[in-house]
């Protein structure tokens, strides 16, 4: 679902963390979030099922600024591994611009690690998507254990295509970011390739030029994930981040987050809502974003709810439940969200699936090419 805003000069790309479950997608991204600069992150939002072991996914929006005269954003998104939740996946899958494949090295894991490729190959040719043609990148995860398999082995079974591949540990983060600076790399090269990114001007003439050392775009995207081993210039007072980060990222306690004044427009975090949101309806989205941020799940609820039942009305005048049959919405996920709105007491995985909601309706709007340009 790249996006590109030329006025503003930026572009979107949506880059999905698939596996089998249990595999490190979730462990990746919290390590991503660890590393990258605040100001170029946003929160890392994480989706519970009501059987709060599994997700329904995990969502991390990070901002490469200004690449020549164009800023980058991307969505980072984890699916949910287990079989059963693959109307999930294919949701998440979406619009998706490439796929880092988190494979799990330990050896009873190998056919659920070759499962799940199959399933990512159904899943993408079901968009009309062939995974042979779509950038790609591999995860070899989980080497530090001893009984790791040889990379020989998940090479065969998973890489016949030999697209990028590092062997990584996601709980120390050892080749995470490389991953993530190939796949960003193998993004950006395949939306040059559609022509939806211009080629850097200085260097159109030269060549297709991903592939050359030391370009803008890429060094600048590898700069600002390296740019994290910097230490702050003052340190913080306390930090919410995982106590296990080695990062010396400050960070505000929730506390305090909470009392803050609202950040200026245009330095807002991204949340998911805000990343699906059509123009007209960014303002609700970011009102959602920043009151699950703010703990505020009330709010979350209400900014949901309103920014749905302004989605639903752009296919039409008629009631709720026809408007959303029309979408395609699950009238269960409607029903529930508006009971949430007249419940006093509610907790975060309200805010959480107050947002699900509010994303599922904005995919499904800009699928059915809504709201119309005028
Ligand atoms: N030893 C080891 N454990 C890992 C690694 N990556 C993830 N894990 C562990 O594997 C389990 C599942 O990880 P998680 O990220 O939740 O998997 P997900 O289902 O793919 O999101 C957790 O207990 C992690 O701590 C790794 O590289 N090495
Ligand atoms: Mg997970």
């Amino acid at each position: 679902m790249s996006t590109v805003n030329i006025l503003a000069r930026e572009v979107a790309a949506k880059i999905v963390f698939y596996g089998p479950g249990l595999s490190g997608k979730t462990t990746t991204l919290k390590k991503i979030h660890e590393s990258v600069k605040p100001a170029h992150r946003g929160e890392l939002m994480s989706l519970p099922t009501e059987a709060d072991r599994t997700l329904f996914f995990d969502f991390l929006p990070v901002k490469v600024e200004q690449v020549g005269n164009c800023a980058v954003r991307l969505a980072l998104y984890t699916v949910p591994g287990q079989v059963f939740y693959n109307a999930t996946r294919k949701l998440v899958l979406q619009g998706a611009d490439g796929v880092v494949f988190v494979a799990d090295s330990q050896p009873e894991a190998m056919d659920a690690n070759a499962e799940s490729m199959r399933n990512l190959e159904e899943n993408l040719l079901e968009q009309g998507i062939r995974l042979d043609q779509f950038p790609l990148v591999l995860q070899y995860n989980k080497r530090d254990l001893e009984k790791a398999v040889p990379v020989e082995r998940l090479r065969s079974l998973l890489n016949p295509r030999a697209v990028a591949e590092f062997e990584t540990c996601a709980t120390s983060g050892r080749g995470v970011l490389d991953a993530l600076k190939a796949i960003t790399r193998a993004v950006i090269r395949d939306l040059r390739a559609k022509r939806v990114v211009p080629a850097p001007r200085s260097e159109a003439a030269a060549a297709p030029a991903l592939d050359a050392p030391k370009v803008g775009l890429e060094d600048k995207i590898q700069q600002i994930l390296e740019a994290a081993s910097h230490p702050p210039t003052s340190p913080p007072a306390s930090s919410n981040v995982t106590p296990t980060s080695s990062s010396s990222i400050p960070a505000a306690p929730a506390s305090t987050r909470r009392s803050e004044a609202p950040p200026v427009a245009g330095r807002l975090p991204l949340g998911p809502a805000s990343a699906l949101a059509p123009g007209a309806l960014l303002d609700y989205a970011r009102a959602a974003d920043m009151a699950y941020i703010c703990a505020d799940h009330a709010g979350c609820v209400r900014s949901c709810q309103e920014a749905v039942r302004r989605a639903l009305a752009y296919t039409g005048e008629s009631t709720a439940a026809a408007q959303g049959y029309l979408l395609g919405v699950d009238g269960a996920d409607l029903l529930r969200l508006e009971r949430l709105s007249t419940q006093p007491h509610l907790r975060p995985d309200d805010g959480a699936f107050a947002l699900y909601v509010v994303m599922q309706v904005f995919v499904r709007l800009s699928a059915a090419g809504l709201p119309q340009a005028e």
